[in-house]
C-alpha cells in the first residue's frame, strides 16, 4: 500500500466520532471521543479527543512515524463487543480492549470471561449465587459455546474429554488472594457430582468422593494461614489428580486421588509479619481442644505462644476456630484417619508451640537453657526426647579437627536458630506425612492409576515484592516453566488450526522464555551455583552473587543489581525482579544439625519417628556423618518436582484459569484498572494476545460470518446456499488488501481490526436499509 493510501485509511479509522483509548494513571486506560476529523498539517497528523474524564486531549504524530507500532491511539471495538464473552473475538485485541472488556463484564457482575483458551476469573469478594447444584446441572453435557463462561464450563469440558479417555489438567494461577483455591474447590465439587448431574434423581457423592473433598480442609488447616493479602492464604502449591473409573463401564465415579505439594513456606512456623498468623491448625487446636486434652498437651490460649502471637492477629473476624477445629477433625475422620492418630498429630503441633517458648538466655556470651524450663520439659515430654541431649545440641556445636572432636558453646542467636530449625523440620515432615496419609487413604482401588485422570494445579502466581527472597525465586521459576508450556500450547493450538484449515501462513515468532529457564536451571545456572556455594564451607550469600555476576553476564535474562553485593536481577517474562540473596544458602538447605537429627532419631515417640522417616534414622549421636552435605538441596528437589509435574502435564490436555484480584482491599466488585493490568501482564494473558495478533486473531465460521454480514452485498445473494462463496464475495467487496484475510476450509481468518471494519460497514448499511424500507421507495437493494 502507498504511503498516501495508508494515511487515507488511517484518517478514516480516526474520523470524527471515533473512540480510542488513552493511558490513565488511575484507571489504567480511558476512552476518548474524536471531536473532529484528523488534520494533516505539513508533516504531522493532528487529532482532537474528548476524554471520558471530561478533559480535552490532542494528539500530534509525525507522518513519518505513523506506521510505527504504538504511535497511534489504540481503537475501541464496536459497541456490540462491549460485553463479549470471549476476548479473542474482539476485533481490536490489545491491552486497553482487554481491560475494558473485563471491566464491563465485572461491573455487570459477570466474573468469568474467556480469552481464547484461557478462562479469566475475577474475584468478586462477595458470595455469589452461582455455585449451586442447580447451576451445575445447567452445565452438564454442554459445550463451551452453549453456556456462559464459568469455572463449571471448564470442569465439564475436562469431564467430557476424560470420558473419551484423554487425561486432563487445569492450571490455575494468579496472585495471592485472587481465588485459585476457591476455583480448585469448585472444580473438585463439580467433578465429584459430574456423573449424577446429567441424570434424574438426587445428586449424590460416594464415600470416595467425600474423602477426596475432605482432603481440602486438612491441607488448608496445616498449609494455609492468614496473611495481609488473604485470610486463607495457601502457603504451598498443590497438584491434585482425580482418577475416574473406566468410562467404558458406565456410571463413572471418582475412584481415588493423589496430591502432590510444592514448597510449604517454612519460615511462617517460627515467625509471622504484623497482622498475619501462623498455620490455622495451631489456633484451632488452642481454641478447640477439649479440657482434658488441653491439660495433657499443656495448651493455653494462642497468646501464650511466641510462635503464634508475633503478628498480633490470633483471632480473625468471622472465623470461629473452635468450629474450624471440628471441621478439621471431621475431615480426618471422613478420610479414615483414626482419632488416636489425629491426637498424635495434634500432640506434635502442641510440642512445637512449647519448643518456641523455650527461653534461651545469654550466659557470659554463650547460649544457655535452664534444665527446669517448663516449655523445654513439656516439649521433650511430648516428643519423647532426652531434654539433656536436646539442650546440649541446641547450645553447643561439635567441630572435628583431625581425629579430635571439640565441643564449642554457641551464641544466643545461633541457639535460637537451632531451636527453630527443629520446629521447622518437624512441621515440614508432618505436612509431608499428612500428604502421604491423604494419598494412602485416597488410593481406594488397588490400581487406580491406569484410569483416566483430571489434574488440578493450584499454584502461587508470579510474585514481585519490594524485597524478593528464595521463596519468590522458586515461585517465579515455577511460573517461568508454566509460562513456557502455556506459550507453546497457545502457539501450537493456533498453528494447528491454520494447518487444519489449510491456510497459507508463515512462521509466527514470539518471545520465548527459554533463556530465562536456562539461566535458572541450566548447567552453571543459578540453581547449580547456589548448590555449589551451599556445599562450600566458605560459601556465603555474597560469594554466591559474586559468582553469579561473572557467570550470568552472558545471559540476556540476567543483570547485575545496581546496589549492594547480595542482590541480582532476573529478567522474567512478566517483569524484571531484583532478588536479595540474603538467606538463600540457609534456605536452600534448611535442615537441623546432624547431632540434633540424632536426638530426634532417639525419640521414644513412635509417631514422631514415623513422621520423620529416614531423617530420624540417619544419624547416630557422636558419629559425624555428613548427611547435610549429601542431602539434596531444596532448590534441587524443587527443580525435580517441577520437571516431574511438566512430564505429567504434557501427557494431558491442558486448560488454563487465570484468577485476577480486582482490588487490594478485598472490596466486593471494585475494579482497580492498573492493578488488574499488572496481573494480566504477569499471568501472560497479554503475551498470548501478542501471539495471536501475530497470526490471524479473529476466526469466524462461514455460516457465522455470512449470517451477520450478508447484507453488505446485493439482496439477491442473501440466501446464497454456499456460505463460503458468499463470505468470499462479501470480504472481497469490502476489503481491498488481501493480506488482511484468508479463507480456510470452514472459517475465514482476519488480521486485527477487520471485524470492526465490517461492523462499521454493516452499521452504515443497516442505516441505509432502514431508510429505504421506511420510505417504502422501490429501490434495488
Ligand atoms: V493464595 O495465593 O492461596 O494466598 P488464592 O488461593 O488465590 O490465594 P483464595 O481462593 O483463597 O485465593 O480466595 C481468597 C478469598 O477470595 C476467598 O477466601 C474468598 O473470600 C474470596 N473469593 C475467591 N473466589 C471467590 C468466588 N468465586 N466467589 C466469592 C471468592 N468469593
Ligand atoms: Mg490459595
Amino acid at each position: 500500500m502507498h504511503q498516501d493510501e495508508f494515511v487515507a485509511s488511517l484518517l478514516l479509522d480516526y474520523r470524527l466520532g471515533t473512540i480510542a483509548y488513552f493511558p490513565d494513571k488511575t484507571e489504567g486506560w480511558i476512552t476518548g471521543y474524536a471531536n473532529s476529523d484528523p488534520v494533516v498539517d505539513g508533516s504531522t497528523v493532528q487529532m482532537q479527543f474528548q476524554l471520558a474524564n471530561g478533559l480535552p486531549h490532542s494528539v500530534r504524530i509525525p507522518l513519518a512515524s505513523l506506521t510505527k507500532e504504538g504511535s497511534l491511539p489504540p481503537l475501541k471495538n464496536p459497541d456490540l463487543l462491549d460485553q463479549v464473552e470471549d476476548l479473542s473475538l474482539l476485533s481490536y485485541l490489545h491491552e486497553p480492549a482487554v481491560l475494558y472488556g473485563l471491566r464491563n463484564r465485572f461491573t455487570a457482575k459477570q466474573i468469568y470471561t474467556y480469552s481464547g483458551m484461557v478462562l479469566i476469573a475475577m474475584n468478586p469478594f462477595e458470595k455469589l449465587d452461582m455455585y449451586s447444584s442447580d447451576v451445575m446441572k445447567e452445565f452438564s453435557g454442554k459445550k463451551r459455546d452453549e453456556v456462559v463462561p464459568h469455572v463449571y464450563g471448564i470442569a465439564e469440558e475436562c469431564y467430557r474429554a476424560m470420558l473419551d479417555g484423554k487425561n486432563q489438567s487445569v492450571v490455575i494461577s494468579g496472585e495471592s488472594g485472587a481465588g485459585k483455591t476457591q476455583s480448585t474447590r469448585y472444580i473438585m465439587q463439580y467433578l465429584a457430582l459430574a456423573d449424577s448431574l446429567g441424570k434424574n434423581g438426587n445428586l449424590g457423592s460416594s464415600s470416595t468422593e467425600d474423602a477426596v473433598l475432605a482432603s481440602n480442609p486438612i491441607l488448608e488447616a496445616f498449609g494455609n494461614a492468614k496473611t495481609t493479602r488473604n485470610d486463607n492464604s495457601s502457603r504451598f502449591g498443590k497438584f491434585i489428580q482425580l482418577f475416574f473409573s473406566d468410562p467404558l463401564l458406565g456410571n463413572v465415579r471418582i475412584t481415588g486421588a493423589q496430591v502432590k505439594t510444592y514448597l510449604l513456606e517454612r519460615s511462617r512456623l517460627i515467625s509471622q509479619p504484623d497482622t498475619e498468623r501462623n498455620y490455622h491448625i495451631f489456633y484451632q487446636l488452642c481454641a478447640g481442644a477439649p479440657l482434658a486434652e488441653k491439660e495433657e498437651l499443656g495448651l493455653g490460649s494462642w497468646e501464650s505462644y511466641h510462635y503464634l502471637r508475633q503478628g498480633n492477629a490470633g483471632v480473625m473476624p468471622k472465623v470461629d476456630d473452635v468450629e474450624e477445629f471440628k471441621i478439621t477433625q471431621e475431615a480426618f475422620s471422613t478420610l479414615g484417619v483414626k482419632v488416636s492418630v489425629q491426637w498424635s498429630i495434634f500432640k506434635l503441633c502442641a510440642a512445637l508451640l512449647h519448643i518456641g517458648n523455650i527461653i534461651i538466655s545469654d550466659s557470659g556470651g554463650a547460649a544457655s537453657i535452664s534444665e527446669s524450663d517448663s516449655s523445654l520439659m513439656k516439649a521433650c515430654e511430648l516428643l519423647g526426647l532426652s531434654s539433656k541431649d536436646f539442650v546440649k545440641w541446641i547450645t553447643k556445636k561439635q567441630t572435628i579437627i583431625g581425629r579430635e572432636t571439640y565441643l564449642k558453646d554457641v551464641k544466643v542467636e545461633s541457639a535460637v536458630i537451632a531451636r527453630d530449625s527443629v520446629a521447622k523440620v518437624i512441621y515440614t515432615k508432618l505436612f509431608d506425612y499428612l500428604v502421604q496419609i491423604i494419598n494412602k487413604n485416597l488410593s481406594m482401588e488397588s490400581d487406580p492409576f491406569h484410569h483416566p485422570f483430571i489434574g488440578v494445579l493450584d499454584i502461587y502466581g508470579f510474585e514481585h515484592f519490594p524485597t524478593n527472597s528464595f521463596e519468590q525465586f522458586c515461585i517465579n521459576y515455577a511460573n517461568e516453566k508454566l509460562q513456557q508450556e502455556f506459550n507453546a500450547h497457545v502457539f501450537r493450538f493456533e498453528q494447528e488450526d491454520y494447518v487444519k484449515e489449510a491456510i497459507q501462513w508463515t512462521q509466527i515468532s514470539f518471545s520465548d522464555n527459554l533463556p530465562c529457564i536456562q539461566l535458572i536451571e541450566g548447567r552453571g545456572g543459578i540453581l547449580s551455583l547456589l548448590d555449589e556455594e551451599t556445599r562450600l564451607q566458605s560459601g556465603t550469600d555474597a560469594t554466591f552473587v559474586q559468582k553469579l555476576n561473572s557467570v550470568g553476564s552472558g545471559n540476556q535474562c540476567y543483570a547485575k543489581a545496581r546496589f549492594g553485593t547480595t542482590q541480582f536481577v532476573v529478567k522474567h517474562y512478566a517483569v524484571d525482579v531484583t532478588y536479595n540473596s540474603t538467606g538463600f544458602l540457609e534456605k536452600n538447605v534448611d535442615s537441623v544439625s546432624d547431632e540434633l537429627k540424632g536426638v530426634l532419631g532417639a525419640s521414644t515417640n513412635l509417631f514422631l519417628k514415623e513422621v520423620l522417616g529416614e531423617d530420624a534414622k540417619e544419624v547416630v549421636v557422636g558419629r559425624k556423618v555428613t548427611s547435610m552435605m549429601r542431602a539434596p538441596t531444596l532448590g534441587t528437589m524443587f527443580k525435580a518436582s517441577l520437571l516431574d509435574l511438566m512430564v505429567t502435564m504434557r501427557a494431558t490436555e491442558c486448560h488454563y484459569i487465570r484468577c485476577i484480584k480486582p482490588n487490594a482491599s478485598k472490596k466486593p466488585f471494585e475494579f482497580d484498572g492498573p492493578m488488574v493490568l499488572s496481573q494480566l501482564r504477569a499471568c501472560g494473558v497479554l503475551e498470548t494476545i501478542k501471539i495471536s495478533n501475530a497470526g490471524y486473531p479473529n476466526k469466524l465460521t462461514y455460516t457465522q460470518f455470512a449470517a451477520r454480514y450478508c447484507i453488505l452485498v446485493h439482496s439477491q445473494y442473501w440466501d446464497h446456499a454456499d456460505k463460503k462463496e458468499l463470505t468470499q464475495m462479501i470480504v472481497e467487496s469490502v476489503l481491498t488488501d488481501p493480506r488482511k484475510y484468508q479463507f480456510g476450509k470452514t472459517k475465514v481468518f482476519f488480521k486485527m481490526g477487520q471485524v470492526a471494519f465490517f461492523e462499521e460497514r454493516r452499521k452504515d448499511r443497516v442505516r441505509y436499509l432502514v431508510v429505504v424500507l421506511q420510505k417504502n421507495v422501490k429501490r434495488d437493494i
